[in-house]
């Protein structure tokens, strides 16, 4: 049992084999040019920042032999799992599915659905393609967490405001202590990641816990 100096209040660790860090979608699409969030509009660079961060934590859990998933955000090549109202949104050239420079955007198994090369998965880790922006619609998730025992998350990864806090909403709704990484996570829009922070830990942590990696690492120690 340890305690996280965190907001709004300490977060109370459970043990090591009851905590899972969650690291969403660290995708090329998402980190690199010529990917999806580049065919949206969006500058990726600030997205990067987050990296050394994130390895950190990846390393520290790897460490002590705790679980570590995680997820891309991808469609089955002949799109059946994309709704027709997800690839019509929007009005950029590149949509899923289409070729763009990194491959087929947005879809399984093609260069730009890899994770960065920094944060690669080891073999026996776990990765959950998600064709959501919730990582429980239509996953193993749920199963995966309970078959492990878990009861406690971290969460890091992009973007703050889409992919990651609708997990983190998700997750609690079904129970889990979800504490979401200051600076383990990023959004093209900062005041979007701030806005998140915010409403995440308002009124007494109705979504969760924030704190930073080193808070998290200083109470695990
Ligand atoms: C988005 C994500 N932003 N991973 N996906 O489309 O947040």
């Amino acid at each position: 049992m340890a305690q996280i100096a965190a907001q709004p209040y300490d977060y109370t660790l459970p043990t090591g084999d009851r905590l899972a860090l969650i690291i969403i979608d660290m995708q090329r699409d998402f980190l690199e040019p010529g990917g999806f969030g580049e065919a949206l509009g969006n500058d990726v660079t600030p997205l990067r920042e987050i990296v050394p961060t994130v390895q950190t934590l990846q390393q520290a859990f790897r460490d002590r032999g705790w679980l570590i998933i995680q997820t891309v955000e991808g469609h089955h090549p002949d799109l059946s799992d994309c709704p027709p109202a997800k690839r019509d949104r929007g009005n950029s050239e590149l949509k899923i599915g289409d070729v763009g420079p990194m491959g087929r955007i947005l879809v399984l198994g093609e260069p730009g659905n890899g994770i960065i090369p920094e944060l690669t998965p080891q073999a026996n880790e776990t990765v959950i393609a998600k064709p959501g922006k919730g990582a429980f619609y239509a996953t193993a998730l749920a199963t995966t967490l309970q078959r492990h025992g878990i009861t406690h998350l971290l969460f890091t990864g992009v973007t703050t405001e889409v992919c990651v806090q609708s997990t983190m909403r998700e997750a609690n709704d079904r129970g889990y202590e979800c504490l979401l990484i200051e600076d383990g996570t990023a959004s093209y829009f900062p005041e979007f990641k701030q806005a998140t922070l915010d409403m995440v830990r308002a009124q007494g942590g109705i979504v969760g816990w924030t704190a930073t990696a080193e808070q998290v690492l200083a109470g695990l120690a």
